[in-house]
């Protein structure tokens, strides 16, 4: 069968394969009841759960690498990395020259906390819907008392290397990618805060999802999820289940880090943890190993979080998770835009003074139901056209009469668009055009037709 094209956007019909895990809800549109395996299809026509097993994974190596630097950074400039100190700047330098060789559009962003000032780096990738961004963020001061590698070298790495990894697949998602790297954090927040209070009303609301990371590779690790928004925390179980990894519910992390001021605001947010000062009990440590009675992270905020304080497995699922979500929440099948064609040329042979056939076509990809004002293209050729009787049937069933039969009508061909009301009708799901021949000696055969939403 020939395919089509049209200068309008058009869905060829023998092909429309979406894929489906739940991503449906706020951040994904189109969501789709799983009718194949994810196909390889073009980045921006992927289902959201495509789009998220098409997500990297995030070199362990390259994360680790990073935390070196950081701990160098410390070591260099007076054994920490705090808000105020030569150790927070250079860090700052140093991922804002990653991001700068990567291609991405970096700002520093200042502000003054304790007399001391500070800053935030913020990196935009080009591309994507700017009305439409997803936000990925985690704080990279460390407290005065050390480097800080855990808190927050681990979050800061796995959401640098995640960034990394969009410019080195050159990764072209539906939304806008955005990330960010906190200053003051260990101060209350400062830095994520002084961010939201200056961003415009109206670019809050284009943050679809705001995902925070801080304290990622604990030694004696937990796979704490955020319990905000359920998209996101439904995005990161998908993840943790695929690995057989149980996952807990981070129940204290309200006002604990910075996706509290975006959620302050409303923006979805959501994040992973590893554990901080709490202690591991004895059904944690049946479930995740590690040792129970024993803090998450025993050097939480104290001068042993060295690059010895991380569990590299943690680290390394954690990072992957982060890559998971970032491809999943921002890459999902756009809505196709107003005037989409769904067209099949399948010919169909109309028997003479026979029983109807039908010629199905799918619909796939729209949210709602169909308009009131959808249009049919018919292209059927057939001499003696007033022996054809033309339905339109619904995915549910219903038929609208395009046509009625005609003994006078012995024009060829019947060659003309429909305007039928099928407000009523879900849009997604198997039309079929019906056509009968209630007349004999002439026949003919439906050529083509379409669907135009
Ligand atoms: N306040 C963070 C560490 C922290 C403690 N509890 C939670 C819960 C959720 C995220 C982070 C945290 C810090 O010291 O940076
Ligand atoms: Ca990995
Ligand atoms: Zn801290
Ligand atoms: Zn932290």
């Amino acid at each position: 069968m020939k395919l089509s094209v049209h200068g309008v956007p058009h869905i060829s019909v023998r092909t429309a394969v979406t894929a489906g895990l739940a991503l449906a809800g706020l951040l994904a549109t189109g969501a789709s009841a799983a009718t194949a395996a994810p196909t390889a299809a073009p980045a921006g026509q992927r289902s959201a759960a495509a789009a998220a097993l098409a997500a990297p994974d995030i070199p362990l190596a390259n994360v680790k690498a990073h935390l070196t630097q950081l701990s160098s950074i410390a070591a260099a400039n007076g054994g920490n990395r705090a808000h105020g100190r030569a150790g927070y700047l250079a860090s700052v330098n140093y991922v804002k020259g990653k991001l700068d060789a990567a291609g991405f559009t970096t700002t520093v962003q200042q502000f003054t906390s304790g007399g001391a000032t500070g800053y935030n780096l913020v990196a935009d990738w080009p591309g994507g819907d700017p009305n439409q961004v997803i936000m990925t963020g985690s704080h990279l001061d460390s407290v005065t008392a050390g480097a800080g590698i855990n808190d927050n070298g681990s979050g800061s790495s796995a959401t640098l290397e995640t960034a990394l990894a969009v410019a080195r697949a050159n990764y072209q998602p539906v939304k806008h990618l955005r990330f960010a790297w906190w200053g003051a954090e260990e101060l209350g927040l400062v830095g994520s805060r002084y961010y939201v209070n200056n961003l415009p009303t109206a670019d809050r609301s284009k943050i679809k999802g705001y995902l925070n990371f801080d304290m990622l590779g604990s030694p004696n690790p937990g796979y704490f999820v955020y319990d905000d928004d359920p998209t996101i925390e439904q995005t990161f179980k998908d993840f943790y289940a695929g690995l057989g990894v149980p996952t807990e519910i981070e129940t204290e992390g309200d006002g604990r880090s910075d996706h509290t001021p975006f959620k302050n605001v409303g923006i979805p947010v959501g994040g992973l943890f590893a554990g901080a000062d709490y202690i591991k009990t004895a059904a944690q440590a049946q479930k995740w190993g590690g040792t129970s009675g024993q803090a998450f992270d025993r050097c939480y905020h104290s001068s042993c979080d060295t690059t010895a304080n991380i569990n590299d497995t943690a680290l390394d699922r954690n990072s992957d998770a982060v890559a998971y979500a970032v491809w999943g929440l921002s890459g999902e099948t756009p809505e196709p835009p107003a005037g989409t064609v769904f067209e099949t040329l399948t010919d169909v042979a109309i028997p003479d003074n026979g029983a109807a056939v039908t010629s199905p076509l799918t619909v796939s990809g729209r949210t709602g139901n169909a308009p009131t004002a959808l249009k049919v293209g018919v292209d059927i050729k057939h001499t003696w056209r007033g022996d054809l009787v033309v339905d339109l049937v619904a995915p549910d069933g219903t038929a609208y009469r395009l046509k009625a039969s005609s003994s006078s009508d012995s024009a060829d061909n019947v060659i003309a668009t429909y305007t039928v009301n099928a407000s009523s009708e879900a849009a997604n799901g198997v039309w079929r055009l019906r056509v009968q021949d209630i007349a004999s000696s002439d026949t003919g055969y439906i050529d083509s037709w379409k669907l135009t939403f």
